[in-house]
């Protein structure tokens, strides 16, 4: 009998082919077994796909990651990490180029970029990560790229306005789609075993200074997901200092300058935290032992008047700053 199977599940396959550690095999396994359709002619198959996954959760819970060297795996760095995620061409070195320091290779020919280039965005008195990839295609994606857009906090798509905007979007949707990368009601940040899934996504037009006329309202109006977009263009350095302020609020983190008590807060580096965090969060990202001693904390900043004592559960803002005081 005949296994009729769906060109989902044919996606499903390829990003397991595709796929460099196991925890990204097991995703891809996991989503063949769900999409195969149920008759008898697909049992075989069935049954050989969950042999190979049950072996694959052997290895994961045995040891954590491989001993080989990943090059799509980028080590996190500053206050958040972003990676560009576009076709061939569509300007995403240029956009790193731009903004930060990295050596990115900007060419005008396609696939010149070969693996992940990270550079450091400066916003205000913090950095964020920027990541350079190489291309995706309809048919050509790098076996372990999927890796660095499963790691990272945010996934930025690139397109050219000045080309095929609706083919650019098809091949970055279909991307994320075809590997549970956007987070929706069937994909959530994390899986039951808070192993990273889902990721925020929003969209970066490029090449404004010779985009084609209504390109961007023609991809906002044809886009069906509700992304944020953004224009800029490399070239000319327009919306560049909007994008940077953008990368932070879209990180949705708050700065924290600490005070040490008697002492003038330090203004130059501050500790980046998730919105939401408290005066506790704090002191266990400062120090995970001292934290367990907190006795007080004094703050400066929004909806406090200054030097108030506040409790280890008040939720701190952008910008607070905080004297803590240990026992
Ligand atoms: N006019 C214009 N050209 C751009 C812009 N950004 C990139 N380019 C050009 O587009 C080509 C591809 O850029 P690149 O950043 O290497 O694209 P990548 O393959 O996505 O990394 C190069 O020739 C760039 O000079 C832009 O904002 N405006
Ligand atoms: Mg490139």
């Amino acid at each position: 009998m005949p296994a009729n199977l769906t060109p989902e599940y044919y996606k499903a396959e390829e990003w397991f082919k595709s796929a460099s550690t196991n925890q990204e095999k097991i995703l891809a396994l996991e989503r063949m077994l769900a999409v195969m359709p149920k008759h008898k002619g697909t049992d075989h198959l069935k049954a050989d796909l969950r042999r190979k996954l049950s072996k694959l959760k052997e290895v994961a819970t045995q040891k954590k990651g491989g001993s080989h060297v990943d090059i799509f795996h980028v080590p996190r760095s500053g206050a958040g990490q972003i990676v560009l995620l576009g076709t061939p061409n569509c300007g995403k070195s240029s956009i790193v180029a731009a903004m930060t320091n990295a050596k990115a290779n900007v060419a005008d020919f396609p696939f010149a970029t070969s693996s992940p280039v990270p550079g450091m965005v400066t916003f205000e008195d913090i950095q964020i990560q920027l990541v350079d990839m190489p291309p995706v295609t309809a048919d050509y994606i790098a076996p372990g790229q999927v890796g660095t857009y499963r790691n990272c906090d945010m996934i930025a798509i690139v397109i050219d306005l000045s080309g095929d905007i609706q083919e650019q979007m098809k091949v970055c949707m279909d991307f994320l789609e075809s590997r549970s990368l956007l987070i929706d009601s069937e994909t959530p940040a994390f899986d039951d075993q808070g192993n990273s899934l889902g990721k925020k996504v929003f969209v970066i037009c490029t090449k404004a200074d010779i985009a084609k006329d209504g390109a961007l309202e023609k991809l906002k109006k044809t886009c069906e997901r509700n992304f944020e977009f953004i224009e800029i263009s490399a070239e000319t350095g327009a919306g560049l200092e909007n994008l940077s302020a953008k990368f932070f609020e879209m990180l949705r983190i708050i700065r924290i300058y600490a005070k040490p008590p008697g002492k003038p807060a330090d203004m130059t580096e501050p500790f980046t935290l998730p919105v939401g965090s408290t005066v506790m969060d704090l002191a266990t990202d400062i120090h995970r032992q001292l934290a367990e001693k907190l006795k007080s904390a004094k703050i400066w900043g929004t909806g406090v008047y200054d030097g108030q004592n506040v409790q280890r559960t008040h939720v701190l803002n952008d910008k607070d700053i905080i004297e803590l005081h240990f026992s």
